[in-house]
């Protein structure tokens, strides 16, 4: 038995995304900290007077950045490393973002008390950092550790504060999974008002970035006490050239949210609620403190993370397999990255294989300020949008289907003009076509020692492709049964413009002569024709067609009707039986066989003549013997 092959002309090129590492442990166990657990004790110890300044002054603020930012889980972005894609195949489960660079505050520090604008970050970077002056000064801008000495650095006015910002080094050390002993962290503690949007850090030289069209985002180590006094507010920038580009909506306020609480230091891993679309090779980091007072705002920061956090894009089908000219829907999902800061302004086009057929009126999306605009000409689809701030993924889908079967694989190569998105993996839609399967002979002849043919035999068979077969024969002898004529034949398949499939099959045998003239004719012919066609739901029902022809045939000497009903049965006394216009349906119902004459003599002896068969099949049926 052979399989059936079918029509493969639309297959893709198989280019694999390279397989990469998705670095940082998982953060998507973020979201599974009790958020709510956590906003008491961060009040602390004077939660019950508290309460109603929250609820009145503090309201708004506290409602914007409770939508804004995203705790993330301990030592969730802790690797340090290029940036790297996050991995296809996983459409709306966001992966951590990538870290492009990390600042720790440990690069050849000790007991010592460095103020940050004497420290060097580690090799390669090598960064250096400033800030405003209200940062540098009233108990800001040292890098402190629990090794530093008992006293703090004369003039920096940390006074009865100076064991704090040890205490919240250690947090942040143990909330890292670092060495709480060893940490260090950069100071805020403000014993004066630092006035509003002043910056806490700054990198000096820029830092290289690898590609273009990127997401950048921040996250920080943050640690806070006095959380019922005013709050920090950290809001990221990043400098592009001489401009400062918000990479928020909403600065981190990191007493609300809290990963930890630890001896009464609120510690957490704390996300920009925006991103920058970045096209350039280097890019700066500012650190603004929006918080005009000094009264609260006491905090410590670590491992400021600028964060590579581009979508990733995935792509399916769905069905993945169904019949030629059946809807299939085209699924283009832009997950976001696990801090789940806002992307804004994200775009692509996805370009399909020759032989699928876009439904353009289908298209859409609903990704934030989104489009989905379909090319039918092209066999493209450009989606562009937004993913808001929390928004795990969006979607675009558009429906489409094709009338020539086979396997359409579409991978990250059919995504051109990528604009702040990972390219996906590949996926594939297989449109199964009917098989043709058309047969036809001029005669045949099986006896229990010796057969004959089929003689000119055509076949089109086994195959959803279109093809045609044909055959003839000048004159055959089948010895004692007697002798035949031209015998022609032919078999094809076809695929309309509509996608309506035919197969169909002649035959025809001139000069019979068969038993010493007990039967003899002129011409013999039948022809066979099945035609399914193609539904906007697939393929139909299939019509099937029939009809023998004769001209001048004679049993015994008495003339036989051209118009006789089909399987008419003549007795042959003696001798055997014949059936004229044999008909008989194949396949359930999806093919026919048509046979002029079909002998049968006692002496086991059987011979047919001018044999059509026409059927469309599907691959699940066993492919028919010819
Ligand atoms: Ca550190
Ligand atoms: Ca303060």
């Amino acid at each position: 038995m052979r399989g059936f092959e079918l029509g493969g002309s639309g297959t893709g090129p198989a280019d694999a995304v390279p397989k990469r590492r998705i670095r940082g442990r998982d953060v998507g166990r973020a979201g599974g900290r009790d958020v709510g657990r956590d906003v008491g004790r961060a009040g602390g110890r004077d939660v019950g007077r508290d309460v109603g300044r929250a609820g009145g002054r503090w309201r708004g603020r506290v409602a914007t950045a409770l939508l804004g930012v995203t705790v993330l889980a301990a030592g969730s972005l802790a690797a340090i490393g290029p940036a790297e894609a996050n991995a296809p195949g996983s459409p709306g489960t966001p992966s951590a973002p990538t870290t492009v660079f990390v600042e720790g505050f440990e690069n050849g520090q000790g007991a010592a008390v460095t103020t940050l604008t004497d420290y060097t970050g580690a090799a390669p970077s090598a960064e250096k950092y400033t800030a405003d002056p209200e940062w540098l000064t009233a108990c800001n801008g040292l890098i402190v550790s629990t090794q530093a000495p008992a006293a703090p650095p004369a003039g920096v006015n940390c006074g009865s504060f100076w064991n704090a910002n040890k205490q919240m080094a250690a947090a942040l050390g143990s909330w890292a999974g670092d060495d709480a002993s060893t940490n260090h962290s950069l100071t805020a503690y403000t014993s004066n008002n630092p006035g509003v949007g002043r910056t806490q850090l700054q990198s000096v030289q820029p830092i290289p970035l690898s590609a273009e069209n990127r997401f950048l985002a921040f996250s920080v180590d943050a640690a806070a006490q006095n959380c019922f006094a005013n709050h920090p507010l950290l809001a990221f920038y990043l400098l592009d050239g001489n401009a400062a580009r918000p990479a928020f909506s909403s600065p981190i306020d990191p007493c609300d949210n809290p990963g930890q609480v630890i001896g009464g230091t609120s510690v957490g891993t704390y996300a920009s609620n925006g991103s920058v679309l970045f096209t350039g090779d280097s890019a700066g980091i500012r650190l603004v403190n929006e918080q005009a007072s000094g009264g609260g705002n006491d905090g410590a920061i670590d491992n400021i993370r600028l964060l590579d956090a581009t979508p990733q894009l995935d792509q399916g089908f769905a069905p993945a397999r169904l019949p030629v000219g059946a809807p299939s829907t085209l699924t283009l999902t832009v997950t976001n990255t696990a801090e789940l800061a806002a992307k804004n302004g994200w775009s692509f086009t996805a370009r399909l294989p020759a032989g699928l057929l876009l439904d353009g009126a289908s298209a859409a999306t609903g990704c934030g300020s989104g489009a989905a605009t379909v090319d039918v000409a092209q066999g493209t689809i450009t989606v562009h949008g937004d993913l808001a701030a929390g928004q795990q993924a969006c979607t675009a889908t558009v429906r489409l289907t094709s009338t020539a079967g086979g396997t359409y694989q579409v991978c990250g190569s059919a995504i051109t003009a990528p604009v702040g998105v990972d390219l996906p993996g590949c996926a594939a839609v297989t449109f199964d076509a009917p098989v043709f399967d058309a047969r036809s002979y001029g005669a045949r002849l099986t006896a229990p020692l010796v057969g004959v043919g089929p003689l000119a035999a055509s076949t089109h068979s086994c195959t959803s492709l279109q093809g045609e077969d044909g055959h003839a024969v000048v004159s055959a002898g089948l010895g004692a049964v007697g002798t035949l004529g031209v015998l022609t034949t032919d078999a094809s398949g076809t695929v309309g413009a509509d996608g309506s499939r035919t197969a169909a099959a002649h035959a025809r045998t001139t000069g019979i002569n068969l038993l010493g003239g007990l039967v003899t004719a002129d011409l013999v012919g039948t022809s066979a024709r099945a035609r399914q066609p193609l539904t906007d739901s697939g393929p139909g029902v299939t019509d099937l067609t029939g009809a023998t022809t004769l001209a001048n045939l004679r049993v015994a000497g008495v003339a036989v009707s051209a118009d006789t009903a089909p399987n008419t049965t003549i007795g042959l006394p003696l001798v055997g039986s014949l059936v004229v216009n044999q008909q008989t349906p194949l396949a359930g119902g999806r093919g026919i066989t048509v046979t002029a004459l079909s002998l049968s003599l006692l002496t086991g002896v059987h011979l047919t003549v001018a044999q059509s068969t026409a059927a469309l099949l599907t691959t699940a049926d066993t492919c028919p013997a010819s």
